[in-house]
């Protein structure tokens, strides 16, 4: 496997003139770390210093990271400054926490995005064989899938977002958007910490790029994409050791003793605009005061990470985190009490964790978080068993560990009083709530997370189950079989393989350049052109009843042969359509957009028009109401691209294309688009040309992009015939 993120799990240190390596901090480095140690392949990433600073040494550089498995990517001050400190720490970091007001959305910062992420692309390209899995993370390289595609069309992709994804309101302030979501869906996989997030990013991919999906599968574009949640998790046994290692334990009794025995409440993060570090100062300053009981007896340890200090805000923050950290200790300190403790940096592993063990209390309120792992590091660490999370509920986090005492962080007065109920908790309760946290954070563990993401990886669609693009040598091969036969059949699906879907159905009428190719293709004595739909017989006739092709409609219901009349496959009894028509009314009602379409032997719900939010919530409730009648009727209820089809009765097109099957036609092909397609395809002889229009997986051999190739393709097998 190779990882490709912004930092690699080592960071370049220079010291007097020579450069050493020490272990990255931050959520990701963690978190991966054991992952990368534990297999083979490589890490792709920027060493953390600037390629100014390296000159001369990058060889030397590149050497002592192989070591560690590690393929640098030099980044200049420029790239370090546009690139990490601009888009990606200006533009997306805000955005995504819902931050607008401090996103800058900077022309020449995009262009430094774009560029640098082709360079992690090729370099990642160039370590990757075939059969390797990329998996590459974060914010900062949402570009990197696509362009890694471009260069190695087959290998499996996973992109893991650590940070929050935001509603598509706030998405689509930026000027990038379709960029971004086009860099993403170059992946086979697309994970996120939470089903909001996948929620969001699947209401943004639906609005911007017109692309619906189906549980989580992204619909049409070239290869399938599916978005899934990861939550991650945490090297538990490591923190669970070191938190009852004897050298721990000492430090423990080390800080209890400095504290004066007193309660301790803890504090840890980066030093973060999106940790909400003033309001929770605030909530413990209004805390002492509205509680003049608990002064002198407890002491808030504050533990800040210093973080991107070259961005502006992160600079003014600490500025007003120090005035508000003197302000409290002014006001409400002691000669022998000094109520918050505040350490500006980062602290050794062992230290970390004895101040987790030593905290009566964490207090984790973000004001919006992707996952935020010291809450779950928190639980771990403790040995007694009875601490008390206080936790944001704009952390990822939050939606696992329930028992935590859940907080909004933009309610002061609320945290205050979360505080107090935090101290003064009995210690049953606290007991019970941490155990069945500990469970949690002991079973989803951090290496759980990465095998769960790469089986369902490994699970996407390869090279072995995607269909060979037609082109080349096979193009030409299909061309000369189809042209020495002397008999052929060509079946055709209409909307989306022939058409492309628009906005109604109605307005999928064939154009003139349609109708010459399929007249053509029609009028050779040895070829049997059958057009197979899933639309009603009336359209088919209206639009093509004229040509000399034969027509099946409603999905194999109803088959008209050249020159013949409709024929029903099926047994009419529409009596179900009274329970079921009903209810696919009252949810076209409720979801604007929607809208409900009668066949003979079906009914159909289109929600290709409805809003996202909207769809989202009714398409799953419709469904598992259909199901349930589906049961009792004996009907099929299909999930297609932004349709649901309700049908009764086995037939499908496979069973219609039967009759002509039988007569064994020399040469046959089949093309479509749609998963009713796969019935088809599936119903031909070996040896058929059968090809799948757009991504996904198929049954079919090949696959063209859509209509345009198809029609191309029909135009050049008639125009043989004219040439001879
Ligand atoms: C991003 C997302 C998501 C902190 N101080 C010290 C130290 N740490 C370690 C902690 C923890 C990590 O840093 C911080 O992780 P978080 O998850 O809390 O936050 P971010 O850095 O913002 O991470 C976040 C994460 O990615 C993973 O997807 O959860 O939402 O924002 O592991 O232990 N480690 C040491 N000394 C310190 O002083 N040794």
């Amino acid at each position: 496997m190779i990882i490709v993120s912004n930092r690699l799990p080592v960071t370049a240190k220079q010291e007097e003139g020579s450069i050493h390596f020490v272990p990255s901090v931050g959520g990701l480095a963690t978190g991966l770390r054991s992952v990368h140690a534990s297999g083979e392949g490589a890490w792709v990433g920027w060493p953390g210093i600037a390629a100014e600073a390296l000159r001369g040494t990058e060889a030397a550089v590149r050497r002592d990271l192989a070591g560690h498995n590690c393929v640098p990517v030099f980044l200049s001050d420029r790239d370090v400054r546009d690139y990490y400190g601009g888009f990606s720490n200006r533009a997306i970091w805000p955005l995504f926490h819902y931050f607008t007001q401090h996103a800058a959305y900077d022309r020449s910062h995009w262009e430094a995005y774009r560029r640098v992420n082709e360079r992690f692309a090729a370099t990642a390209a160039e370590v990757a064989r075939p059969e390797d899995a990329i998996w590459v993370h974060d914010y900062h390289l949402m570009l990197v899938p696509a362009l890694i595609r471009d260069r190695l069309p087959e290998v499996r992709i996973g992109f893991f977002l650590h940070i929050p994804f935001p509603s598509y309101e706030v998405f689509r302030l930026l000027p990038w958007r379709q960029e971004i979501l086009d860099g993403l869906l170059g992946a086979d996989l697309v994970g996120f910490h939470t089903y909001d997030y996948v929620g969001h990013f699947l209401d943004a991919v639906h609005a911007i790029l017109g692309r619906g999906n189906v549980s989580g599968n992204v619909e049409g574009g070239e290869r399938a994409v599916r978005a899934e949640a990861f939550p991650m998790g945490i090297d538990y046994v490591r923190f669970r050791t070191a938190a009852e290692a004897p050298a721990v334990q000492r430090e423990v009794e080390r800080i209890k003793g400095h504290v004066g025995g007193r309660k301790v409440i803890l504090s840890v993060d980066r030093l973060d605009y999106t940790k909400g570090v003033l309001e929770r100062l605030e909530a413990f300053d209004l805390f002492l005061t509205e509680n003049p009981a608990w002064r002198e007896r407890v002491t808030l340890i504050l533990l800040l990470v210093p973080s991107r200090t070259r961005v502006e805000e992160y600079r003014d923050l600490k500025r007003q985190i120090d005035e508000r950290v003197g302000r409290i200790n002014g006001r409400h300190g002691s000669v022998g009490w000094i109520p918050i403790g505040y350490l500006y940096r980062s602290v050794p592993f062992e230290r970390l964790v004895a101040l987790y063990r030593a905290a009566d209390v964490a207090l984790v309120t973000p004001l919006r978080d992707g996952m935020n792992l010291v809450a779950k590091e928190y639980v771990a660490s403790q040995v007694e068993g009875d601490g008390v999370l206080v936790l944001s509920e704009f952390a990822g986090a939050a939606q696992e560990l329930g028992e935590a005492l859940l907080v909004n962080p933009n309610d002061v007065p609320g945290m205050a009083r979360a505080i107090r109920e935090a101290l003064e908790m009995p210690k049953r309760e606290r007991g019970e709530r941490l155990r069945r946290m500990a469970e949690r954070v002991r079973g989803h563990t951090v290496d759980g997370w990465a095998a769960d993401f790469l089986a369902e990886l490994a699970s996407r669609d390869g090279p072995d189950r995607a269909p060979q693009p037609l082109a080349g040598d096979d193009l030409e091969r299909l061309v000369a079989e189809y042209a020495a036969a002397e008999t052929r059949l060509l079946l055709l699906d209409y909307d989306g393989t022939l058409v492309p879907f628009a906005p109604t159905p109605g307005a999928a009428k064939p154009d003139r350049a349609l109708r010459t190719v399929l007249a053509r293709l029609a009028g050779d004595p040895r070829n049997e052109v059958a057009i197979v739909s899933g639309r009603d017989r009336e359209t088919l006739a209206a639009w093509l009843g004229d040509l000399d092709v034969a027509l099946v409609a409603e999905h194999g219901a109803w088959v008209r042969e050249r020159g013949g009349a409709w024929r029903a496959t099926v047994a009419r009894d529409a009596a179900w359509k009274e329970r079921v028509r009903p209810i696919l009314e009252r949810y076209a009602r409720r979801t604007p957009g929607a809208i409900v379409e009668e066949k003979a032997f079906s009914l159909t719900w289109h929600f290709r028009r409805a809003e996202p939010y909207a769809s989202r919530l009714r398409v799953p409730k419709l469904l598992g109401a259909l199901r349930d009648l589906a049961a009792h009727l004996d009907l099929h209820v299909l999930a297609g691209d932004h349709v649901i089809e309700i049908k009764a009765g086995a037939f499908h097109k496979g069973q219609a294309a039967a009759q002509w099957v039988e007569r064994e036609f020399r040469f046959i092909l089949a093309a479509g688009d749609d998963r009713t397609d796969e019935d088809l395809f599936g119903a031909l002889p070996a040896g058929s040309c059968t090809i799948k229009v757009g991504g996904g997986r198929s049954r079919a051999t090949y696959r063209l992009p859509g209509p345009r190739e198809v029609r191309a393709l029909l135009a050049r097998l008639a125009g043989g015939r004219r040439r001879r």
